[in-house]
């Protein structure tokens, strides 16, 4: 490997999108109408968007040159198995059955796997993957470490299960009680946080003991590894597909949102080691995605997915994305503003108790801070705190997460250090105003993942 200096991009930029810049009066319309809502904004009116990494990849022009080669056969595509070809080389796993994104293949194996009054412990939760666990009958347990829900401590895997404390839930519930543990690279809610491959390997000596399997939830799987790569002792010189075949081989089986590390705008799927399940799960696809060599993707989408797996795997890409992540978080850092700390892989998250103390949490300090930064520069970020976490299902009350994040997300291959200074720029304004910020009363409230949905209006 050549010795390398600077995180630069591992591309050159053939091709590009206007966007658009708004003044403040246009802005304040916008999130108005949008209910105090990033998610219910119009993509014309939003200049840097950092709503997600998730789809808003830039691929790359052997993905596109792979939409070309579409086949849009209903049955047996040709793209099927190249796809089928990139999981099992790269990824190890036997089986795999597509679906149209993430959520598809969580649906799959939550009712596949769960049944009504099983428990499934986890390293933290995802809003969709708790969601199809709880209507297949099941309840999530966060088995997380406990430095997870502290943004201030820089311990370096806080993707890490305690695995006293799921030990414990195994004893307290019985082993037949839980199905599976759902353990996730990277961790999302957490901030974009690793678990480390010794944690791992803990996790897979005390699920065998117990007969218990690992669902992965592989979304940003290379993204781990990367880390892995840099601050694990005896991974420095091993390459990233090396780690991530590692990490597979640990596990049961998987769900995938492709729309992250895989680099393409829309795709998923369900992996597996197990046949009798792969079989119960390419059955019940038909049903819900499609049939099961294209589960709800056109033959082409499947084609930029087989080819994006390898991209993501890549040391020199890996190293420029997550560089240009690491990049805008130093800044925000050395600005004095409060972030969780380490900083994660794909993206930035700003602890909104600390941004806004004299904002309480009923009043959506998250979701506000948002919205401001929204009216600052047109710069569009997510709420990932109260409003995320939704009603306890027993209580029906909010649920009150430690961590009140606004997350700052960054697509892959689509902006460049210009724009990450831009964004700081923002941040460092409204905090420098933050003593003049309300919070926010929410005046319109839907049953499912209210976060996309819910309107607000200032206090
Ligand atoms: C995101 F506000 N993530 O981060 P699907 N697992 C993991 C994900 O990050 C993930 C999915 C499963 C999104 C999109 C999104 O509350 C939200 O392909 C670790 O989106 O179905 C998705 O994959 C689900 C945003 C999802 C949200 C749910 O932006």
């Amino acid at each position: 490997m050549q010795k390398k200096r600077s995180w630069a991009e591992p591309y050159k930029i053939k091709m590009v999108e206007p966007v658009y810049m708004t003044d403040l009066n246009y802005r304040i319309k916008a999130i108005e109408e949008a209910g105090y809502n990033t998610f219910l904004l119009k993509s014309k009116d939003v200049y840097i968007d950092l709503l997600t990494d998730s789809g808003t990849s830039a691929m790359s022009d052997r993905q596109w040159a792979g939409m070309m080669l579409g086949d849009e056969a209903y049955a047996g595509s040709r793209n099927f198995y190249n796809l089928e070809e990139a999981i099992q080389k790269n990824y190890g796993y036997k089986y795999i059955v597509p679906t149209h994104q993430g959520r598809g293949a969580e649906h799959l194996i939550s009712q596949i796997m769960i049944k009504k009054g099983d428990i499934i412990p986890g390293n933290m939760y995802f809003t969709t993957t708790r969601l199809h666990q709880e209507l297949a009958g099941g309840t999530f347990v966060d088995v997380i470490v406990p430095e997870a829900h502290d943004s201030e401590s820089t311990y370096l895997f806080k993707g890490d299960i305690d695995l006293d404390k799921l030990e414990k839930v195994i004893e307290e519930n019985g082993a037949d009680k839980i199905p599976y543990i759902a353990m996730a690279t990277t961790v999302n809610m957490a901030g974009g946080q690793p678990i480390s491959m010794a944690n791992l390997k803990a996790l897979r000596e005390l699920t065998n003991k117990y007969g218990i399997k690992i669902i992965h939830d592989m979304t940003r799987v290379a993204e781990n590894a990367f880390m892995n790569q840099q601050h694990e002792e005896g991974y420095a010189n091993t390459p990233i597909a090396e780690i991530v075949r590692e990490i597979c081989d640990l596990t049961d089986g998987a769900t995938m949102s492709a729309k992250k590390d895989a680099l393409v705008n829309i795709g998923g799927f369900l992996a597996l080691n197990d046949e009798d399940i792969f079989d119960q799960a390419r059955n019940l696809v038909v049903i819900y995605e499609g049939l099961h060599t294209y589960g709800g993707l056109a033959g082409r989408d499947m084609e930029a997915m087989a080819i994006g797996i390898k991209e993501s795997l890549s040391d020199d890409h890996m190293r420029a994305r997550v560089g240009q992540v690491q990049y805008l978080g130093q800044k925000l850092i050395d600005a004095g503003i409060p972030i969780v700390k380490p900083i994660g892989t794909h993206g930035i998250f700003l602890d909104a108790k600390k941004f806004l103390p004299h904002v309480p949490q009923e009043h959506f300090p998250a979701q506000t801070l948002s919205a401001e930064i929204y009216l600052d520069s047109g710069v569009r970020t997510m709420e990932r705190g109260v409003v995320s976490a939704g009603r306890d299902k027993k209580t029906g009350e909010h649920r009150f997460p430690k961590l009140e994040l606004v997350r700052l997300t960054i697509p892959r291959r689509v902006y460049t250090q210009a724009h990450m200074d831009v964004i700081c720029e923002s941040v460092c304004e409204v905090y420098s105003n933050r003593e003049n910020i309300k919070g926010l009363e929410m005046i319109y409230e839907p049953e499912y993942l209210r976060f996309f949905q819910a309107r607000f209006k200032k206090r």
